[in-house]
């Protein structure tokens, strides 16, 4: 579905002198601060966060699914629909693959169809963690940790085919989320799983093209629930110390243990120069996939504050960053929940941006710790909408992408072309 660009601006028209009060009041708190609002609006316009192509249908858990309708049935209406999305919020050039869900069968045309919503394409995903129909090896007992090398090498080849997949679309990384792990104690030698896993990317890392990154993500359990081989991003950054430069660790914010201090770990890649990138999601008990910013968003705001400082810092060299949404439930429309996950993250962005960081070095080395929450929460208490707003505006995109997406009656008309019982492929 085309978006008819006069109805966007019909909205910003109607939503105008509302949103102006809010964006001079805020101009002025922060030029008041010391802040120049048109280099954070310049900033905020360019940070593009990708979409995943498994979250556009409905998600499900393991007890069902209830699709919502108007599913996108095809990779080219997966497209589509990010299309769509970024005609909203002019946020999201990028679509991140899953395969084998969403292969490419004409590249050429694929690629070329999303240069016509203005998308690229960003990391392509691997899957070993399910069996699929036409499969010879089964990876029930995993898959580049197998302990057999015909069940290995065909997980190898997986991710080659991945790689060629991805740079017929102009992908620049591959992720690897290995499920691999045991269920009981002894089941395995944790060594011999680790060494194994090793040697098997480090056959994959040999076929990444000179400018390619393998992202190396981690979780510490599900689908195993004694052990996992890449558990946490110590054991990531092991992989990655071992497989070269090209390898860089991945943050998925639902594979932490609970109050674990992601924000420190996301420090520790970045003094490593090894942080890779992202997958944005929210959660309360374990891995939620819940939308981004709904439970925690001060612990998002705090994971900003990282990046901010640590890519502003000139002794940090770390490549540049894959920012990319991995969530998806059973409740809400897709679309809705992506526009309000890259709000959040922008809206986390923004607030990290504004911190005034002399101030807060100042109170660091005087160890003034309320100081330095003052300045903290100042910051993070700022209500930046307007700043997203305006950014977006600025850039043909709506002033509220959820109301205008609920004004215009898009998932009305997506259900009615696709049908209300279409099936998107991905959980
Ligand atoms: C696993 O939980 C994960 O976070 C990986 O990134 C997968 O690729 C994705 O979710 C979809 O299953
Ligand atoms: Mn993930």
């Amino acid at each position: 579905m085309i978006l008819d660009k006069s109805l966007i601006e019909q909205h910003n028209q109607a939503n105008q002198s509302l949103h102006k009060k809010k964006f001079e009041a805020l101009s002025a708190v922060l030029s008041g601060e010391g802040h120049d609002v048109k280099t954070i609006l310049e900033k905020i316009a360019a940070f593009q966060i990708a979409i995943p192509s498994w979250a556009l249908g409905t998600g499900g858990t393991r007890f069902g699914r209830f699709a919502g309708g108007g599913e996108p049935r095809s990779l080219e209406e997966k497209i589509e629909d990010v299309g769509l999305l970024h005609a909203l919020n002019q946020s999201s050039n990028s679509i991140s693959l899953h395969i084998p869900w969403d292969i490419p069968k004409d590249p050429k045309a694929i690629t070329q169809l999303a240069a016509s919503f203005e998308l690229g394409f960003d990391a392509v995903n691997s899957n070993t963690f399910q069996d699929q129909a036409d499969q010879k090896e089964s990876y029930k007992f995993g898959s580049l940790s197998h302990t057999d090398k015909a069940v290995r090498d065909q997980a190898i080849q997986h991710n080659i085919d991945v790689i060629r997949h991805g740079v017929d679309l102009g992908s620049k990384a591959l992720t690897i989320w290995l499920s691999d792990g045991t269920d009981f104690p002894g089941q395995q030698n944790f060594r011999r799983m680790f060494e194994r896993t090793l040697d098997s990317i480090q056959q994959i890392y040999a076929e990444l093209p000179a400018d390619w990154k393998v992202l190396v993500e981690y979780k510490p359990y599900e689908p195993h629930f004694y052990s996992t081989v890449i558990a946490d991003w110590g054991t990531s950054l092991l992989f990655c110390n071992k497989l070269g430069e090209k390898a860089v660790g991945l943050v998925d914010l639902g594979h932490h243990l609970p109050n674990t201090n992601i924000e420190q770990i996301v420090s520790r890649f970045l003094m490593e120069g090894k942080l890779g990138g992202f997958h944005f999601n929210d959660s309360k008990y374990g891995d939620d996939d819940l939308t981004v910013g709904s439970i925690k968003p001060y612990q998002l705001f705090l994971i900003f504050n990282e990046l901010v400082e640590g890519m502003s810092s000139p002794e940090i060299k770390n490549p540049e960053l894959s920012w990319m949404i991995d969530a998806s439930h059973n409740i809400k429309d897709p679309l809705e929940d992506l526009l309000q996950s890259v709000e959040a993250i922008k809206i986390a962005y923004a607030q990290a941006l504004i911190i005034d960081r002399p101030a807060l070095e100042k109170a660091q080395a005087e160890n003034d710790a309320t100081l330095a929450q003052e300045i903290m929460q100042n910051a993070y208490r700022t209500d930046v909408r307007a700043l997203l707003a305006e950014a977006r505006q600025q850039a043909g995109a709506a002033l509220n992408p959820v109301a205008f997406y609920r004004e215009s009656k898009i998932r009305e008309q997506l259900v009615s072309q696709r049908g209300a019982k279409s099936f998107a492929t991905g959980l």
